[in-house]
C-alpha cells in the first residue's frame, strides 16, 4: 500500500462511520417507523413525555465491555479491538452516534490509566461522552505491585496490604477528579474460599476501617458505590456479599455512600426488585450495572434471558425515584455490565442498551394511577393485568424515536453491519488485538 501523508491517515480513521450513513438508513425507514410511531401514539396518551426522557436517558459503558470477553477456559478474540483508551473512546463514541444513548464511559484503573488526561477529556467531549463512575481493581495483582491481594484486599489481616489497595482507590479518585467524573466504584472480590479461614466480623471492620480511609478522600460532591456480589472468585464466603452487607458499609460510612446493584450479582431467583425499591427508600441506591444471567454471575445481554424481570426493575426503579422526586439521568448512575464470549461486542452493547430503553420505556408506561387503586384494594388481577399491559405493549418505535430525535439512528445495529464497521475496525487495528478486560 502506498505511503499516505499523515493527515489522510486522520481522514480514514475518522471515515468509520459518517452522519450521512445514518440518515441513509434513516430514509429507507422512516415512513413505516411514522406509521408504527403513530399507532403506539394512540395507544399510549403520555408517549410524547416518554420519548423526551428517553431521550435525555444516557448508559455509561464501561471500557472493558468493548472487548470479546472470556471465561476461564479462553478467550476468542472478534478482531479490531480497542488497543488504549483512546481507541476505547472512539468504540463508545461509535455506539453513543448510532443510538444517542451512550453518552458516557466508565473507566477501569490501572487499565485505563491516562498519561495525558487533559487530552482525553477532549476526545472525550468531542465524541459527546462524560466520564462515568471509576472503577479501581484490587481483585488481580499488576506487574509493578509490591504486595498480592490474592487473600484480599481492603480486609487483608496485613495492614501493609489493606494500606496498598486504600492507596490505590485514593489513586483514582485522584485520576477521576482529572477527567471529571464524580463517582468511585468499589467492587470488592475479598472474601474466603474455605469454612474457618477467615473471621468474618474482623474482615468486615478490616474493610469498613479501609473504606472509611477511602471515604475521606473523596471530594465533596463525589459519591462512592460499594458493589456487592454473592459469590467468585470467593466460593465461601464474600466480605460484600449482598445488598444487606453493602448497606451495612455505605451506612456507616455517610451521605455520600451508596449500594450498587450489579444484576448478575445475586443468588438464583433473588427478588431484585424489591431490594431496588428499599434501597431508593433508604435513599441509598446509588447505581446499576446491567446485564443478564441464567445461572450465575454470566454477565449476558440486558434483556436476552429474563426481559420480564428487567421491566419489573425499571418499575420498581421509574416509581422510587418519581416519589422521590429524583431526576432519572443523573440522580443514579446507569451502566452496563457485561461481557461476551461470542458476540461482536460493538453489536452486543447496543443490543443491550436498546433492551434498557425498552424496559424503561414500558416502565414510563405504567398506569400507575390504576395500579395503586388496585393495590388499594388488593385486586391482585387488576395489579397483574396493569404490569402486563406496559410489557406486553411494544414500545420500540418509542425507542426508535428518542434515536431520531438525537440525530440518531433508527436501526443502529443495520447502520453498523451495512457500513462493515467491524471490518474497519479490524483493518485499522488488525485481527489478532486484544483488550483489556475480563
Ligand atoms: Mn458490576
Amino acid at each position: 500500500m502506498a505511503v499516505l501523508p499523515q493527515h489522510l491517515y486522520a481522514k480514514i480513521e475518522l471515515m468509520k462511520l459518517e452522519n450521512y450513513h445514518i440518515e441513509s438508513n434513516n430514509s429507507d425507514l422512516v415512513a413505516a417507523h411514522q406509521r408504527k410511531l403513530e399507532f403506539i401514539s394512540s395507544e399510549i396518551p403520555e408517549s410524547s413525555a416518554i420519548i423526551d426522557k428517553l431521550v435525555d436517558f444516557q448508559i455509561a459503558i464501561p471500557s472493558w465491555a468493548l472487548g470479546t470477553g472470556g471465561t476461564r477456559f479462553g478467550r476468542f478474540s472478534s478482531g479490531g479491538e480497542p488497543r488504549n483508551i483512546e481507541e476505547k473512546i472512539e468504540d463508545i463514541g461509535l455506539l453513543h452516534k448510532l443510538n444517542g444513548a451512550s453518552g458516557a464511559i466508565s473507566l477501569h484503573i490501572p487499565w485505563d490509566t491516562a498519561d495525558n488526561p487533559a487530552a482525553i477529556k477532549a476526545l472525550a467531549a468531542q465524541h459527546g461522552l462524560r466520564f462515568d463512575a471509576m472503577n479501581s481493581n484490587t481483585f488481580q495483582d499488576q506487574t509493578d505491585q509490591e504486595l498480592s491481594y490474592k487473600f484480599g484486599s481492603l480486609q487483608h489481616v496485613d495492614k501493609a496490604v489493606r494500606q496498598q489497595a486504600i492507596d490505590h482507590n485514593i489513586e483514582v479518585i485522584r485520576q477521576g477528579v482529572e477527567l471529571g467524573s464524580k463517582a468511585l466504584t468499589v467492587w470488592l472480590s475479598d472474601g474466603s474460599c474455605f469454612p474457618g479461614q477467615l473471621n468474618f466480623r474482623k474482615a468486615f471492620q478490616n474493610t469498613l476501617e479501609s473504606l472509611r480511609e477511602i471515604y475521606a478522600a473523596l471530594p465533596a460532591d463525589w459519591k462512592v458505590f460499594v458493589e456487592y456480589k454473592a459469590f467468585e472468585p470467593n466460593f465461601y464466603s464474600t466480605t460484600v456479599g449482598d445488598w444487606g452487607q453493602s448497606l451495612l458499609y455505605t451506612s456507616k460510612l455517610g451521605s455520600q455512600a451508596y449500594t450498587l446493584v450489579d444484576l448478575g450479582h445475586h443468588l438464583p431467583n433473588a427478588n431484585i426488585e424489591q431490594i431496588v425499591s428499599l434501597l431508593l427508600m433508604e435513599e441509598k441506591l446509588g447505581g446499576f450495572h446491567f446485564n443478564d444471567s441464567k445461572y450465575g454471575d454470566d454477565d449476558l445481554t440486558a434483556g436476552s434471558m429474563k426481559p420480564y424481570q428487567l421491566f419489573l426493575i425499571f418499575n420498581e426503579l421509574v416509581e422510587g425515584m418519581d416519589t422521590r422526586g429524583m431526576n432519572h439521568k443523573d440522580d443514579l448512575g446507569w451502566m452496563i455490565d457485561a461481557s461476551h464470549n461470542v458476540k461482536d461486542p460493538l453489536e452486543d452493547l447496543l443490543q443491550s442498551v436498546e433492551a434498557i430503553m425498552i424496559a424503561y420505556a414500558q416502565a414510563l408506561s405504567v398506569d400507575r394511577e390504576a395500579l395503586v387503586a388496585a393495590q388499594a384494594i388488593s385486586d391482585v388481577v387488576r395489579c397483574q393485568e396493569i404490569l402486563q399491559q406496559a410489557f406486553r405493549t411494544d414500545v420500540r418505535p418509542l425507542v426508535a424515536e428518542a434515536r431520531l430525535r438525537a440525530g440518531a439512528a433508527l436501526n443502529p445495529l443495520a447502520v453498523y453491519r451495512q457500513n462493515k464497521v467491524r471490518e474497519e475496525l479490524i483493518k485499522n487495528r488488525g485481527a489478532k488485538t486484544v483488550a483489556t478486560g475480563l
